[in-house]
């Protein structure tokens, strides 16, 4: 890869946020200890053979919940200013709603107090896909408009708990995975991270419901935080998407293709920062709704809800991991029509890989990240297609999850390839440098970096030999060892500036 020198002398401001981003399923372990709840992804670990390629289970993962103290202070020591971990919703309200369960209450006072008075600064998600089970047997959770209320009931209890130290709150990790992967394991196919239902094969139904209470959980929330509440911070959620650009960009079916991904995809989800024509505020993108059209009849927005929904999102949260091309399909053929039997996302699109700017693919095969390319050059593009082209009135952007999977299936064998990561390194490094790009070049207001993952965790439905970590996490004695992209990552900030330990609150609280 070649890298842009010129940059070498581009500083961040010293209120830029970065730092490692984790989930409470993927990290914490201690899955049936002090009072928690089961989660859906207990009943999926343990419930369906083969449901995780390794048959790997989140019972145990980095321990985090019990190792905290030394996870937090090796943070420290190595600078690291800000974390964003998730707390588990079915660890404070076991079955999801009715009870608080003291224990998982003091387990997160002490992560609180013990993050900030290391220095830094918590950035927390309420919910990163870990739906407490008993809502699913109870009415079938996201399906039924009931988990708004119980969503609002477990947000509220954390809010008012934390706001003092938490300048970001993140109602949602990618609510765009139980609207495109929807279905429970194994009774459909297309495996879904937050599945919207856990005994039917999902549809579109399900799909278009789950999408709609989880916005409407948000923008409750958010409507409590800013107008009851008066909380001290920011909210909003984290999207999950990615980079498209037409295969051919004189196609008018590869452009309309790439409208469709990004519309359905981000424009789903965008009505809480959607304020100009020819968008209606608070609602979903309008192709999504041409395209839909009777089908979202019982789940359209009143116009209170849009309301409601409009501003709920204080500034744009993207996960963007890597780049595809969009390539058009016949619009009338049997595999683009829009009906009950072929809900599949996104609607008369088609995509693939993106040329890889001469960096490796992802791992594939065996591992099965093979939706990960290696596309470091595309997030500065991505950033300037989200502010300026698809939401212009967003005025601050953070990217609050990118990364690389590593190694690969041959290299799994040999301590030494796993801690000398160097692909992992050249992402981050040529990642960090057009964000910085983006910032400098383009006058993108992107406030914040986080990378994705702190140490080797359980990645879901892959399991945990697929190993995102910064750390290498041994999974027998649970010690964490700094890889070479860790190293690469410290140095990029020393160079390029950027938060410090200890100034995050103020840096990250403009209210502070
Ligand atoms: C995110 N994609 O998921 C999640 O927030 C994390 O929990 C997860 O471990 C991490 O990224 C790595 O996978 C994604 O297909 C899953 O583009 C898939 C995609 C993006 C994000």
């Amino acid at each position: 890869p070649t890298y842009d020198t010129s940059l070498n002398d581009a500083k961040l401001p010293d209120d830029f946020m970065w730092g490692v981003a984790s989930s409470a399923y993927q990290v914490e372990g201690a899955a049936k200890d002090e009072g928690k709840g089961p989660s859906i992804w207990d009943l999926i670990s343990h419930r369906q053979a083969n449901a995780v390629a390794d048959n790997s289970t989140g019972d145990v993962v980095a321990s985090f919940y019990y190792l905290y103290k030394q996870d937090v202070a090796r943070f420290a020591n190595l600078g690291i200013p800000y974390l964003s971990p998730s707390f588990s919703w079915p660890r404070f309200f076991p079955f999801g709603n009715g009870p608080v369960n003291e224990e998982g209450v003091f387990h997160y006072d002490d992560l609180i107090s013990t993050i900030v008075s290391a220095g830094i600064t918590p950035i927390v998600t309420l919910f990163h896909w870990d739906t407490p089970l008993a809502l699913f047997n109870s009415y079938g959770a996201w399906t039924d408009e009931r988990i708004v209320d119980d969503f609002f009931n477990y947000a509220t209890f954390v809010i008012s708990r934390y706001d003092d130290y938490v300048p970001i709150w993140y109602t949602f990790n990618e609510p765009q995975y139980c609207n495109w992967q929807y279905e429970y394991y194994p009774a459909g196919n297309n495996k879904g991270y937050y599945p919207a239902y856990h005994n039917i094969t999902g549809g579109l139904s399900a799909r278009i419901a789950c999408s709609y209470y989880t916005i409407l959980a948000h923008a409750k929330v958010a409507k409590w935080y800013h107008e009851e509440f008066k909380g001290k911070g920011r909210i909003t959620f984290k999207n999950s998407g990615n980079y498209f650009e037409p295969l051919d960009p004189t196609s008018e079916a590869d452009i309309d293709s790439t409208k469709r991904n990004y519309a359905f995809v981000l424009g789903w989800f965008g009505g809480c920062v959607r304020q100009m024509p020819p968008w209606t505020n608070g609602d979903y993108d309008p192709l999504v709704k041409e395209t839909l059209g009777s089908l979202l009849n019982n789940y359209t927005f009143s116009s209170e809800q849009k309301e409601m929904i409009k501003g709920s999102c204080d500034f744009y949260a993207i996960d963007g991991y890597t780049a595809y091309v969009a390539t058009g399909v016949d619009g009338g053929s049997a595999a683009c029509a829009v009906n009950s039997s072929n809900p599949n996302f996104p609607e008369c699109a088609g995509s693939s890989s993106l040329g890889a700017d001469d960096f490796p693919l992802g791992p594939a095969g065996d591992n099965n990240v093979s939706w990960l390319y290696s596309t470091p050059t595309a997030i500065r593009k991505f950033l300037n297609d989200i502010t300026k082209t698809l939401f212009p009135s967003i005025k601050d952007i953070v990217v609050s999850e990118f990364g690389f999977a590593e190694p690969f299936e041959g290299d799994q064998a040999s301590l030494s390839t796993i801690l000398w990561d160097l692909r992992r390194a050249d992402y981050y490094q040529a990642f960090l440098d057009n964000i910085l790009a983006a910032k400098v070049y383009d006058g993108i207001n992107v406030t914040g970096a986080f990378s994705w993952a702190a140490y080797d965790n359980f990645e879901w439905f892959v399991g945990s030999h697929v190993k995102f970590g910064l750390q290498y996490l041994n999974q027998t004695s649970l010690e964490r060892v700094p890889k070479a992209s860790m190293f690469q990552l410290l140095d990029w900030f020393k160079l390029h500036g950027g938060a410090s330990l200890g100034n995050g609150l103020a840096g990250g609280n403009p209210s502070a």
